[in-house]
């Protein structure tokens, strides 16, 4: 099968092309699968394009889209799944963050559950083994659990990490069902990971949580921030309206 790891990226220089390096050393240890590496950019100013284009010299399996503006990471995976699906013919896609905060080590354990027959493979800081950052504010814990809770309770929903950014989707009978339009999203920015994975559970998608560790950011800075809190109670509320009526 082919497997497109999609990478949204803006201002992640110091670790883009290191991640690209551990990445492609994964890659060897998966001799079953074609493996693909697809960079979305959102036109970074510190030079990000540049230090992927270096890698692209290297390595032949390294695409990049470089958007014209940042436009939220919800727009940037989509105009990802969408050209991996379109133009790189993928049969599944795992969302990936460029800074170092998912562990390149966890991608063979996602494909392996794909090979047992799952659609849909969650990363899961919230399962026995998994875990977020030990430095985290209490409150920063605090809220991401609960907020799980809070997903997975109003929207019934069988699985415990509901705002992971790490995830195996099947493309054949799932994600490509979807009717994925920039305009239909929710949320432009990191609620789309819940009205995405409110669809394909949805779809009847077989789903399995394995245990990550989420990592502290090495380098760079976040993007995200207390509106994207109020969206994703927004994106959870709408959604569980639009089922009712
Ligand atoms: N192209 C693009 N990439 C983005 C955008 N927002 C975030 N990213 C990238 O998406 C990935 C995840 O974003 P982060 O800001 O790290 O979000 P987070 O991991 O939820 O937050 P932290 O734990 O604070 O790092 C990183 O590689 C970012 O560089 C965006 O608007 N456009
Ligand atoms: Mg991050």
């Amino acid at each position: 099968m082919k497997i497109v790891i999609i990478i949204p990226t803006y201002n992640e220089k110091e670790s883009i092309g290191e991640l690209i390096d551990a990445l492609e050393s994964e890659f060897l240890l998966i001799s079953s699968h074609e493996m693909h590496i697809l960079i979305v950019d959102g036109n970074s100013p510190d030079g990000t394009a540049e230090a992927i284009k270096q890698k692209q010299k290297i390595y032949h399996n390294v695409d990049l889209i470089i958007e014209k503006e940042k436009r939220g990471l919800g727009m940037a995976y989509i105009a990802g799944m969408k050209y991996a699906v379109n133009h790189l013919n993928a049969d599944a896609f795992i969302e990936f963050d460029g800074d170092f905060q998912h562990d390149p080590k966890d991608i063979k354990r996602l494909i392996a559950e794909l090979d047992n027959g799952y659609d849909y493979v969650i990363g899961s800081r919230y399962v026995a083994g998994g875990g977020v950052p030990g430095d985290w504010a209490f409150h920063r814990k605090l809220l991401s659990k609960f907020g799980s809770l809070f997903i997975k309770l109003v929207l019934s929903l069988p699985t415990n990490d509901n705002t992971s950014g790490l995830k195996l989707s099947r493309v054949k009978g799932f994600f490509d069902k979807l009717p994925l339009d920039e305009n239909k999203i929710l949320s432009k920015r990191h609620a789309y990971k819940i009205h995405l994975l409110y669809e394909m559970m949805r779809l009847g998608v077989k789903v399995k949580e394995i245990p990550i560790v989420f990592l502290e950011r090495e380098s760079g800075n976040s993007k995200s921030s207390f509106e994207d809190i109020i969206e994703s109670l927004k994106v959870t509320l709408s959604l569980f309206f639009k089922k009712k009526f």
